[in-house]
């Protein structure tokens, strides 16, 4: 489908609009208020993500940061501390919640190239639960894909790995799988096996799967009624809300009339527009000086840099051609592929990015 504003609009996958079917979905739903448990589109919703997920159940919620802080505060009591990545979503862009509402710190690890973090260091950030200085370490939290080394996937073993480091310790793993059927498509693995390990999954409808307002939280059944109180205590208690999950049921529908399988198709837009990158004067990787290694393009984003303070005359100049990409950390540049960009905006965009690099 072409894009819907006229606009090779790269800025986030957050950007897509909902497919023709999902708005006929939306207009038809059947409803009802769904804080008495009366809503049947949200029960399908969040029987079908459990299902797909391998957990006993879920909840539906506003967005990707409503379902991590309703799992952190569903996990954690005052006072505790998570163990997360140092530019993960949320520690670095979820205005805080974990301090402010949760009251938790967070103990911060670099990612690796490949978006994982050293199983030995996160082992070392664990405190110590006798020692009544320290706060008590009280979840590890994982990011897949992991947004930040541009869109990596995550495997199952990795993950397998950081949940037996948590859980010999007593804690369990969260999962911020905003993007995971990314990673499932990247990497050809189910996402319930990607996820296996983990005892909660936040993962996003409203980001490449296309629907336009959602994220949905699955655990076990007892987190996830904690989660709900949570949810409540938050205000996200939503009444006749069948009318944006059913455009979730369509997306989360196997084979292609769902938006699952063709996620392939960003991920092979993502990587021709890498490629071509990595051949222009003008274009580096994310770190500074270090050629652009298409290979990086496993998912649906770019990440890239411009000659030293040519990042705001670049971004306009493209915007000058109707190409929208957005301003990322330390100086780089990212561009997001998503449903509603096809093969022929990323050849424009090529054309654009080869005018205003150099
Ligand atoms: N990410 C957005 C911005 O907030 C940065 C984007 O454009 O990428 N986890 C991850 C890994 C995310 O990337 C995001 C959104 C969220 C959680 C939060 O989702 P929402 O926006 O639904 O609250």
């Amino acid at each position: 489908m072409p894009s819907p504003t006229g606009l090779i609009d790269l800025r986030s996958d957050t950007v897509t609009h909902p497919t023709p079917e999902m708005r006929r979905a939306m207009a038809e739903a059947e409803v009802g208020d769904d804080v008495f448990g009366d809503d049947p589109t949200v029960i399908r919703l969040e029987e079908r993500a459990a299902e797909l997920l391998g957990k006993e159940a879920a909840l539906f919620v506003s967005s990707g940061t409503q379902g991590n802080l309703v799992s952190l505060m569903a996990h954690l009591a005052r006072g505790t501390e998570i163990i997360a990545e140092t530019e993960s979503h949320t520690v670095m862009d979820e205005a805080a919640g974990h301090a402010v509402v949760v009251g938790a710190s967070a103990r911060t690890i670099p990612a690796r190239p490949d978006g994982t973090m050293d199983p030995a260091a996160i082992a070392a950030a664990f405190r110590d639960p006798s020692d009544p200085h320290e706060p008590i370490t009280g979840l590890v939290a994982l990011e897949n894909t992991h947004a930040h080394s541009m869109g990596q996937p995550l495997t199952a073993t990795y993950t397998a790995e950081v949940a037996a480091i948590a859980h010999e310790r007593g804690v369990p793993l969260h999962v911020d799988g905003a993007r995971l059927f990314n990673a499932q498509v990247a990497l050809g693995v189910p996402a319930r096996e990607l996820v296996e390990a983990a005892d909660s999954v936040t993962f996003c409808l409203s980001k490449g799967l296309a629907c336009p307002v959602g994220s949905v939280v699955v655990g076990r059944r007892d987190f996830i009624w904690r989660a709900r109180r949570a949810r409540k205590l938050l205000g996200g208690g939503m009444r006749q809300v069948g009318v944006l999950a059913a455009p979730g049921l369509i997306a989360l529908r196997d084979g292609p009339t769902g938006m699952i399988e063709r996620l392939a198709d960003d991920h092979a837009n993502a990587r021709r527009l890498a490629e071509a990158l990595a051949a222009m004067p003008g274009v580096w990787g994310p770190e500074p000086g270090i050629p652009l290694d298409p290979a990086r393009a496993r998912t649906n984003f770019v990440v890239f840099r411009v000659a030293p303070g040519r990042r705001a005359a670049f971004l306009e100049s493209l915007r000058g051609e109707g190409i929208l990409m957005v301003e990322y950390p330390h100086e780089t540049i990212r561009a997001v592929t998503h449903y509603g960009i096809e093969a022929a905006d990323v050849e424009r965009t090529i054309a654009a990015v080869g005018r205003a690099a150099p």
